[in-house]
């Protein structure tokens, strides 16, 4: 347990309407109080105090909202008393330097959630949850993650482990007891519930790795032959001058890779070398990763210069796609709109969506509505449930499949205390995502990637 008091500026440095200093220990009160000239026993808990605030000579350095979190009612489950006062540099500091001079110390990365965590007010998962929360880069993501914050992981965790708890408790009475074999309807019943639990996680699991590109991005292909106009759409798209855009053809040759958010999601949108058949190695190297760019798209971006007949190179990129349209979102866009629309689709594939814009104009609401349109439905498509959201998170789970793989042979074979060794593995994993006691090392290194003041 941790008794010293610690401090620190809990909103961001710079300039704002306020600011926040927290102070969480023993002595919060006894500062608060001090800070303030008032009886630190006439502070009720979680009243907002409108006071000055005073340094330690006794001068007013600011007039804010004092309130006094008794323990364990806080966040850190400690005394906390929280400085509500005007977002100022100097003023933030001036407090806080206070608290420091009345026997806080300034708390280290991550240590408020730290020790959250230690006096049992969240575990692991709803702190996990609240740094990527911090760092959320959309909307959607913030939606998922809090329900992790909510414990809905935690909770998945804990019945997880009952039900490995109670094979393990099974097959141990028979240990005890039996001189042969497991029976065989006992054997069978623990094998059932086994591969049951097992395929739960790989459910969790696969539905994790679908839906990670709520955290890391939906990608987005821009492709098409040379010079329709892929990069003015990139730019266009960003609203920026990201990528060069000449009227020579070949004039990317490596892909762009850009972040946006569309709607409430956040998407990875990349501009290709442009398609077509060619002998020079380096324009081949480039449709090689258009292709590449395709298969790892959710969505992709079929570009055509809508003012010219359809061509050669045209119909290569219609060929490619076509191995696509049963994978993969494909829109056709017609760019160019500003000029006379000469090309027409082939029928093979004219069934797939249409639109029509102007990249050079940076006319391309249509296509940004349909783009959100799909990514809300890509969102919605895979299950609503929960997901892991950390590498940590999935290697437990990872780990807790393979244990439970592992004792299936040991369970035929009758070696009993095998089976129990790899149970007690899988348990073991399994409890690591929201509560590894046994790591303090590893608790040490996830919370000092905090930021300060959490
Ligand atoms: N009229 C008109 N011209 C456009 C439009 N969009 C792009 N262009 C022009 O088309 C030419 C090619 O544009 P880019 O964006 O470089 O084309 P690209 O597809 O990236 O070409 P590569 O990188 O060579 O494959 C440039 O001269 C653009 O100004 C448009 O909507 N209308
Ligand atoms: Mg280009």
């Amino acid at each position: 347990m941790e008794s010293d008091t610690i401090t620190a500026i809990a909103t961001p440095h710079g300039v704002g309407a306020i600011a926040i200093v927290r102070v969480s220990g023993q002595k919060a009160l006894d500062i608060a109080s001090k800070m303030t000239k008032r009886d630190k026993n006439s502070f009720t808990p979680r009243y907002a105090y409108l006071m000055n605030i005073y340094d330690s000579k006794n001068r007013v350095i600011d007039k804010g909202i004092v309130i006094y979190f008794k323990a364990p009612y806080s966040f850190t489950g400690e005394d906390i008393v929280e400085f509500q006062i005007h977002g100022g540099i100097a003023v933030s500091k001036l407090v806080l330097n206070t608290a420091l001079h009345y026997g806080a110390r300034l708390a280290r990365a991550g240590e408020f959630s730290k020790r959250a965590f230690l006096n049992g007010k969240v575990d692991l998962t709803e702190a996990e949850a609240i740094t990527s929360i911090i760092e959320a880069k959309s909307e959607e993501a913030v939606y998922q993650l809090s329900k992790q914050l909510n414990g809905e992981l935690k909770t998945l965790v804990s019945e997880i482990r009952d039900r490995l708890v109670h094979v393990l408790a099974h097959s141990e009475v028979v240990i005890d007891y039996a001189e042969e074999d497991l029976p065989e309807d006992i054997e069978r019943d623990i094998y059932n519930q086994l591969q049951d639990i097992s395929k739960s996680l790989s459910n969790l699991l696969e539905s994790s790795k679908r839906r990670n590109r709520i955290f890391e991005g939906f990608k987005i292909a821009i492709v098409g032959r040379p010079n329709v106009g892929k990069s003015s759409l990139l730019n266009a798209i960003l609203n920026d001058e990201r990528a060069i855009v000449t009227d020579i053809a070949g004039t990317t040759r490596d892909r762009v890779e850009e972040y946006i958010n569309i709607g409430t999601h956040l998407v990875k949108i990349v501009d290709t070398a442009g398609i077509r058949k060619s002998s020079d190695i380096v324009e081949q190297i480039g449709i090689d990763r258009s292709i590449e760019a395709i298969e790892e798209a959710d969505i992709v971006v079929a570009l055509f210069d809508g003012s010219e007949e359809l061509q050669k190179d045209d119909l290569t990129l219609i060929e490619i796609l076509k191995r696509y349209t049963s994978s993969k979102d494909i829109l056709l866009v017609l760019n160019k709109r500003d000029r006379d629309r000469k090309l027409l689709f082939p029928e093979t594939i004219s069934h797939l969506p249409t639109i029509q814009i102007s990249s050079k104009f940076r006319e391309i609401a249509p296509l940004l509505e349909k783009l959100e349109e799909i990514l809300n439905s890509l969102n919605t498509s895979s299950d609503g449930g929960i997901v892991l959201s950390s590498i940590r998170q999935v290697d437990e789970v990872e780990k807790t499949i393979e244990a439970i793989q592992s004792a299936f042979e040991p369970l035929k074979s009758g070696e009993l205390e095998l089976f129990s060794f790899y149970i007690n593995e899988a348990i073991n994993h399994i409890t690591s995502i929201s509560r590894p006691y046994q790591y303090s090392e590893m608790l040490d290194k996830m919370f000092s990637s905090f930021c300060l003041g959490k």
